[in-house]
């Protein structure tokens, strides 16, 4: 039973009907790509959104004690201050209860060792939640050598991989080159406590993380969801999502002996 979080839609568009309710919601890709592998997928609505709802009397931690894993999707970006920084670059405004929610399952789940992956944003999210920073715009702050976003192209732009070898990464697709999407504008900065990159770009930016303690901690900066392994040369996203169920089936097994 795999939890994802939410991404959160604060004005919903007029042909939606809905006027100004709030809409939190997951996309379908992340959602197939739990279900394919025969997994139980259950988005978990952050606990209020604003606008007069009525407040919520459960919370991350009850949402960890029930399910088995924890998927984080992607969306905008973190509000700078969660490491310790003014927002300078940032797209958008930041989701307070957005931020919020996921950090407290994030903690949630991992402190019950349950596993917890993170995808763009998520991979982000991790890295924040264990003490780390991020660049608020790898192009702006001189980051990156190309750009890891391409508007026009979204999810048809891709880069090359490196996977570092001897790490989880390289294990499982038993190969240290790859290619991917790419569709995010911020990076990992400084890692986490804990953490190792265990992938790069060719131009040094972190394009996976690895919780080195007790428990399953991963995350990817690209998009595998949107990866369906017709073109060759792209890693496909199933090797990640079934070493992620593995672990989480694992941990439901250990608790019921
Ligand atoms: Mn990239």
């Amino acid at each position: 039973m795999i939890a994802v979080s939410p991404r959160i839609q604060k004005r919903v568009p007029a042909e939606m009907g809905l006027h100004d309710k709030s809409m939190q919601y997951l996309e379908q890709s992340m959602a197939s790509w739990v279900q394919s592998q025969g997994a139980l997928c259950m988005m978990l609505p952050a606990p209020e959104s604003g606008g007069g709802v009525r407040m919520a009397t459960v919370s991350a931690d009850d949402y960890a004690e029930a399910l088995d894993g924890l998927l984080l999707q992607g969306g905008k970006d973190l509000d700078p201050a969660l490491y310790g920084q003014t927002p300078e670059h940032i797209i958008g405004e930041p989701d307070p209860v957005r931020d919020r929610f996921e950090l407290d399952l994030v903690q949630a789940f991992h402190a019950r060792r349950k596993p917890v992956f993170g995808i763009c944003r998520g991979m982000q999210l991790i890295n924040v939640a264990l003490g780390g920073s991020l660049y608020q715009d790898l192009a702006a702050q001189g980051a990156s050598a190309y750009s890891h976003v391409e508007s026009s192209r979204y999810d048809q732009h891709h880069h090359a991989l490196c996977l570092q070898q001897g790490e989880v990464l390289a294990d499982w697709y038993g190969t240290t080159e790859g290619r991917v999407n790419s569709i995010h504008h911020q990076g990992v900065a400084t890692l986490g406590r804990g953490l190792k990159a265990v992938a790069r770009a060719s131009d040094g930016v972190i394009e996976a993380i690895w919780g080195l303690g007790e428990g399953f901690l991963l995350g990817v900066q690209w998009h595998p969801e949107f990866q369906d392994g017709r073109d060759p040369a792209l890693l496909p996203g199933d090797p990640l999502m079934r070493a992620f169920l593995d672990a989480a089936q694992q941990r439901r097994d250990a608790d019921r002996a």
